[in-house]
């Protein structure tokens, strides 16, 4: 393939709700732009977006898939994303390179879920969006309650390019009120005829040319102006002015469309290369240290890397955009996230699986590349001695979480490689062994999502494996003052063991004054600070350990050992083995024995009068509290509000937003297994949530007797 020049390339992202065609939309793009010669469809699983097995399996898109088209002259980069909410990394992967948001609006359905959420994303990344009503053919088409919905939820940014003729199954023929044609298709081959307007057509069509013209000329004064000389405005200043509207995300343009049918693909392609924004279009994109570097050919050679996927007989490759400057084969490049340097061995532009090898890329383009060393995903490579690092891609948090184990148990250490390499192919996917819940705790998107990967697991890696309802991380902690002592000792035939401690315990809290005297049964106990131990705990919270020995009655060389066995009772709680934290302890007296005292004996003595003291101490069990927003439409508002009300959720807010409810509730993580599942199907999949860690909260009083007799149980089997 020729080079493109960055003025020729652009670049797009495919988004909307999931089933909406955007990998069919995809597939008609590419033959149109002859990259293919027949278009294959999802239900064959012959797309080329659509091109792994578990994709084809699944019948929808799993991962982003990047693809080009060539046509006008022009290079059109396309990144196809997954419409399923538990996929969606993908779709801020390709937000970080595209330059336009293509939102595809299934006409049966009009506004969905997905359509809200992407177009919030693209909101978020600044990316202008055009919209294209697919799936016009279709017997349940209704494009009058689409245009409402998206109305609803775009308002007066939504502007009607074409409008369908007769959209249902008979769909052949749109009106463009841009160019003041209507197009009439033959079959499903693509080719079109563009005709003069109906007569019965003229006044509607007349009218919306002139909404276009006035949402055009509004974005540029020198277009205000002619539009009030002249009272119009011809195409080219038409396009002018939603050149403009784009790039200010003040105008989102409508098409039409049938992709299954190929129909309107053509006129939509011709207006993203007409209209749309090029790369250098764009702006300047900010490195971390928030320098700005134009896409421009002349620069410095930089890119960046936004995807990395393992391939068949390929090994790991590379997706990356340039950022500046031009990309050769052989060129050599510095890593500006390691440090290490790197060779451009081989150029590719990819459509799918099918890659054409490029001499050279400039900037904007899109492409990839074969084995790089130490390159992954976010990361910068760079020529001509720049040390530019570009922002990594911010994912969305995970919302599914799973333990996972290996059926056979001599695979584990392989399942903890595999599992570790998903993750830095799909950074949605968070993997990590817990020392606290003794588990491997995975966590992703969704149930859907982690049951993908465990197929790979099962079929690619042929290891089987199991997923089972993870722990929950407690915590546990005191809620009053108690004093405790300890007596270690034993004598069996040589020498001796002797300890004793006497200590009091309270709860921690940031700010609180130096202790001086405790009420002890009635009594005052009046302590006096030797020395001070302040320890973040790596569980969060506190341990405050007080040395308050009078007299020598202990040796100053004994203290560390007491400290070491009460923060061993500390990283396994004396209620539920779980972490505690946020609690200060004095050590004010105790006993040595002239010949049978040591650490030993100590560090018992500490652990276990720690322990006692504990139990006295009104101890509580504490879980982590999530804020969850849910985000779902109105009709299901009821099931899923009272769905989360028996989850011990607290509802802090609610906002309607067009249609659709948010509520945002604090909701124990112990509540929370297989929400994604759960609302997805009250909702047929309509309603979407995150979920973000906020802080630790005692649990209520018969949750607790019920872990305590669960751990009970535990500690019996063990
Ligand atoms: N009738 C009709 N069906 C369509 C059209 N476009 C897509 N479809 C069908 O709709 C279904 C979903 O199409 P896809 O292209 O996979 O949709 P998608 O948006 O890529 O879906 P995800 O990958 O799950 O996000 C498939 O069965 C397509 O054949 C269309 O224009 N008309
Ligand atoms: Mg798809």
């Amino acid at each position: 393939m020729k080079t493109y020049s960055t003025s020729q390339i652009r670049n797009i992202a495919l988004i909307g709700n999931t089933g909406c065609g955007k990998t069919t939309l995809a597939e008609a793009m590419l033959f149109e732009g002859k990259v293919i010669e027949r278009r294959g469809s999802v239900e064959a699983k012959t797309t080329v977006s659509d091109y792994t097995e578990v994709e084809q399996i699944y019948q929808r898109s799993i991962y982003s898939t990047v693809l080009f088209t060539e046509f006008m002259d022009h290079k059109l980069n396309i990144i196809d994303t997954p419409g399923s909410d538990d996929f969606s990394g993908g779709v801020f992967s390709a937000f970080k390179v595209c330059d336009t948001g293509v939102m595809v609006i299934n006409a049966q359905n009009g506004v969905e879920v997905g359509t809200e959420i992407f177009g919030r994303y693209a909101e978020r990344h600044n990316k202008p969006m055009i919209i294209a009503i697919n799936q016009l053919d279709h017997d349940k088409a209704n494009f009058e309650n689409t245009m409402e919905s998206l109305r609803q939820s775009f308002g007066s940014r939504i502007v009607e390019v074409q409008y369908p003729v007769n959209p249902g199954t008979g769909f052949d023929s749109f009106i463009d009120v841009l160019l003041m044609k209507m197009f009439k298709f033959q079959g499903d081959s693509g080719i079109r005829e563009a005709l003069p307007i109906p007569d019965a057509e003229m006044d509607r069509a007349t009218e919306l040319h002139q909404a276009l013209v006035e949402a055009a000329a509004e974005h540029e004064e020198s277009l205000m102006e002619l539009f009030f000389d002249k009272g119009s405005l011809t195409e080219d200043e038409i396009r002018q002015g939603l050149r403009a509207g784009l790039k200010s995300r003040s105008v989102i343009p409508v098409f039409c469309t049938s992709a299954k049918r190929d129909i309107g693909t053509k006129r939509l392609m011709e207006f993203i290369i007409n209209v749309a924004p090029s790369p250098a279009d764009c702006g300047p994109q900010n490195t971390v240290d928030e320098q700005a570097v134009p896409c421009e050919a002349s620069g410095a050679t930089s890119l960046f890397v936004f995807k990395s996927a393992l391939e068949q007989h390929l090994g790991e490759v590379s997706f990356f955009r340039v950022m500046s400057g031009k990309v050769t084969e052989s060129q050599d490049l510095v890593n500006a996230n390691n440090d290490t340097k790197e060779r451009i061995s081989q150029l590719f532009s990819v459509a799918g699986r099918k890659r054409e090898k490029m001499a050279e890329m400039v900037a904007g383009d899109i492409g990839c590349t074969v084995k790089l060393k130490n390159t992954k995903t976010n990361h910068t490579l760079n020529g001509g001695g720049k040390e530019w690092k570009f922002p990594s891609i911010s994912f969305p948090n995970p919302k599914f979480r799973t333990a996972i184990k290996s059926k056979n148990a001599g695979d584990d250490e392989k399942l903890g490689e595999l599992l570790n390499r998903a993750g830095q192919e799909d950074p949605t996917i968070i993997f990590e062994y817990s020392k606290e819940l003794k588990q491997m705790i995975l966590s992703g998107q969704g149930e859907h999502h982690i049951n993908i990967l465990k197929w790979h697991l099962n079929n690619t890696h042929k290891i089987e494996v199991e997923l089972y309802a993870p722990k929950i991380p407690y915590r546990e902690t005191i809620t009053k003052v108690a004093q405790a002592d300890y007596r270690h000792k034993k004598q069996s035939g040589g020498a001796g063991q002797f300890g004793e401690v006497h200590l009091v315990v309270e709860p921690f809290i940031e700010g609180m004054p130096e202790p001086k005297v405790f009420k002890i049964d009635g009594k005052d106990l009046v302590v006096n600070v030797k020395g001070k131990e302040e320890i973040t705990l790596d569980w969060g919270g506190k341990l405050i350990f007080y040395n308050c020995i009078v007299g020598g009655v202990i040796d100053a060389r004994f203290m560390p050992a007491i400290l070491k066995g009460i923060m061993e009772k500390m990283e396994e709680g004396p209620l539920t083995g779980s972490y505690a934290r946020d609690i200060r302890v004095c050590v004010y007296d105790g006993k040595m024995h002239p010949v049978d005292s040591n650490e030993i004996s100590f560090k018992l003595a500490g652990r276990n009068a720690f322990k006692e003291a504990f139990k006295k101490a009104g101890p509580k069990i504490m879980e982590p509290i999530y804020m969850v927003s849910a985000f779902t439409p109105a009709d299901c508002m009821g099931d899923v509000m009272s769905d989360l009300q028996n989850r011990r959720a607290m509802i802090e807010g609610m906002n309607s937003e067009k249609g659709f409810e948010v509520i945002n509730a604090r909701v124990p993580l112990a509540e929370l297994h297989k929400y994604s599942t759960t609302l997805s199907s009250l909702t047929s999949g309509r309603a979407t949530y995150t979920m973000k860690f906020i802080e630790y909260q005692q649990v209520p009083a018969e949750i607790q007797t019920k872990l305590l007799k669960e751990y009970e149980a535990e500690e019996k089997d063990e």
